[in-house]
């Protein structure tokens, strides 16, 4: 496959409420984003991706959307964020957006409309619908940050569709209004030069015809069966991409909730002209069954590589992905899958060794360039996200859980996890705010800091820009023929790359203890791409790799 820009750029996620806070008010903002260009310049990442940055209530942190072309006030103004696009292209990166088309928030003039009559030319917008006979909510759809997906409007009499909190009512996207509402939205930021959009649970936009009720199976079932993939969803991507995304140098990234690897290739396969990539769930929710707060699951190497491989042969050379092992809605990535104690800087640069050396665009989560660790929140009034408060709430009146452990799962796999400020330096607040931040720094900001990183050579942080200044120089770190090697190994993940006339070879050991790998190649005077060890321990074609050691290995 070709590789654009977007395919071959590092993506690095910015949610800016936790950003950098420019005018200590506790909050992060668009200029505290300006401060830091320069930093994210010297990291090598190519391209930006803003969580949402729009007016909103902030029910769930501006993912309620309620003015889709205004600055929410309390991260700046429309000339904060020209200033912030025009400094961005200066240092030759791109800035991407959140859209978050599939709802929006009960405070957007379209809702405040549609509640007031049900003749109200904005009544459509929305999916309302009739109680059921006993009176009760249309049908069992469950939301997905609990409770019932449909919320009784006592005016009309009539329920209102709503697959996140309440005050996220789900738009109608078969009323073509709604469309063009959507696509001017984007029209006026793709006008002002961004270069394209994340797409919050996009498959989500086209609802099953009739609302039948979902079967009695786990959730992810259910939003692979029920929720996701419409019948009219492609029908809308098309549409989406013709009218919009392909009049401008840009590109669009699906959040791919409920797609399975056997039909990724419906959404993102070049020939389709839908979307450009997608993000899956399978490695984000490799430890979770089927929803958080429910049963989990161990860490299992294996597994990780199947998962790898599967999304990798359903997409190759047709389609394209992107990979992460963290974002704003999951715990830590070098706490979920490495050892954020003892070997917190090797298995930090290991797994990032990893995720860069799989085929696709390469996604980097604020903060994981420096390692930053699942915080332990000591009581629930320090908990700010909406899911973690609902499943806490839920959990008050059903008991299944003591509230001790109610929390400790919160604290093992809620989002404010990824949500503390970043750690800037060692002073205050790690360095975002000199003022309370709306969520408690993470106390560990005293060691782990960008501060201290960017002294020491040694540091995660300084590995990371290596490592992507090596990637910019290999394009067979991007994508090419894959060849597994010990695939049944628990400890090792092993591959050969080959592209063109490049092959390389990738060793990483995801165990805490020595572990010996005979590469069956000649090893003497071979070229070590990148290594997160000063040494490596080589024996003609053997060679001991120490905990969480991870290489690559230039083959030629
Ligand atoms: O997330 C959608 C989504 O599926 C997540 O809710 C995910 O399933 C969950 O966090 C895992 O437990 C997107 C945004 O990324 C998220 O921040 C929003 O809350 C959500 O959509 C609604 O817009
Ligand atoms: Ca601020």
């Amino acid at each position: 496959m070709k590789l654009t820009w977007f395919r071959k750029g590092t993506i690095y996620q910015i949610y800016p409420r936790s950003f950098n806070d420019s005018n200590n008010d506790g909050v992060g903002d668009l200029r505290g984003i300006i401060e830091k260009l320069d930093y994210l310049k010297s990291l090598h990442i190519d391209i930006i991706w803003l969580s949402p940055i729009f007016s909103s209530p902030n029910d769930d942190n501006g993912y309620d959307i309620s003015d889709y072309c205004s600055i929410m006030p309390e991260f700046g103004t429309m000339e904060d964020f020209d200033e912030l696009l025009r400094e961005t292209h200066k240092r030759g990166i791109r800035l991407i957006l959140d859209l978050v088309a599939n709802h929006c928030s009960d405070e957007h003039k379209w809702f405040e409309e549609a509640k007031k009559s049900k003749n109200n030319p904005y009544r459509d917008y929305f999916h309302w619908r009739k109680p059921a006979s006993d009176g009760g909510p249309p049908n069992n759809w469950k939301s997905f940050f609990g409770g019932s997906a449909w919320e009784f409007d006592e005016a009309s009499g009539e329920y209102y569709l709503h697959l996140f909190t309440r005050k996220q009512p789900d738009l109608n996207w078969e009323n073509p209004k709604v469309r063009e509402e959507i696509y001017d939205a984007m029209r006026f930021w793709l006008d002002k030069g961004v270069d394209g959009f994340r797409m919050d649970v996009i498959p989500l936009i086209s609802k099953p015809v009739g609302y039948p009720d979902a079967p009695d199976v786990g959730f992810r079932k259910i939003i692979e069966d029920v929720y996701a993939n419409g019948p009219t969803v492609h029908q809308y991507l098309k549409e989406m991409n013709e009218k919009v995304i392909s009049k401008y140098d840009a590109f669009s990234l699906a959040e791919g909730v409920g797609i399975n690897e056997s039909i990724a290739g419906l959404y993102v396969n070049e020939d389709r002209k839908e979307l450009d990539m997608l993000y899956h769930f399978d490695i984000l929710e490799c430890t979770i069954v089927n929803g958080k707060f429910e049963e989990v699951s161990p860490f299992d190497l294996v597994n990780m590589k199947n998962i790898f491989k599967k999304w990798r042969d359903a997409v190759h050379e047709t389609g394209w992905i992107a990979n992460a092992m963290g974002n704003h809605d999951f715990a830590r990535m070098v706490s979920r899958f490495g050892d954020d104690k003892k070997y917190h800087s090797e298995s930090a640069k290991m797994l990032i060794t990893m995720l860069s050396t799989q085929n696709g665009t390469l996604n980097i989560y604020q903060g994981d360039e420096i390692g930053m660790t699942n915080v332990s929140l000591q009581h629930i009034d320090e908990v700010r996200d909406i899911q973690s408060l609902n499943f806490y709430k839920e959990n008050k009146v059903t008991k299944r859980y003591s509230e001790e452990l109610a929390l400790e799962m919160i604290n093992r796999e809620g989002r404010d996890n990824a949500r503390t400020p970043v750690q800037w330096n060692d002073e205050i607040n790690g360095g975002f705010s000199a003022k309370e931040p709306w969520l408690k720094a993470n106390p560990n900001y005293v060691n782990i800091n960008v501060e201290n990183q960017d002294k020491d050579p040694d540091s995660i942080l300084n590995f990371y820009r290596g490592l992507l200044s090596t990637r910019k120089k290999h394009d067979v770190f991007v994508h090419g023929n894959f060849e597994e090697i010990a695939f049944n190994n628990p400890n090792l993940y092993v591959y050969k790359k080959t592209l063109d006339q490049n092959t390389i070879m990738v060793i990483l050991n995801f165990n805490n203890t020595e572990e010996l790998f005979d590469s069956g190649y000649d090893l003497k005077g071979i070229e070590i791409l990148v290594n997160n060890y000063k040494n490596l321990e080589i024996d003609n074609a053997s060679m001991t790799l120490k905990p969480y050691q991870g290489v690559v290995l230039d083959l030629k």
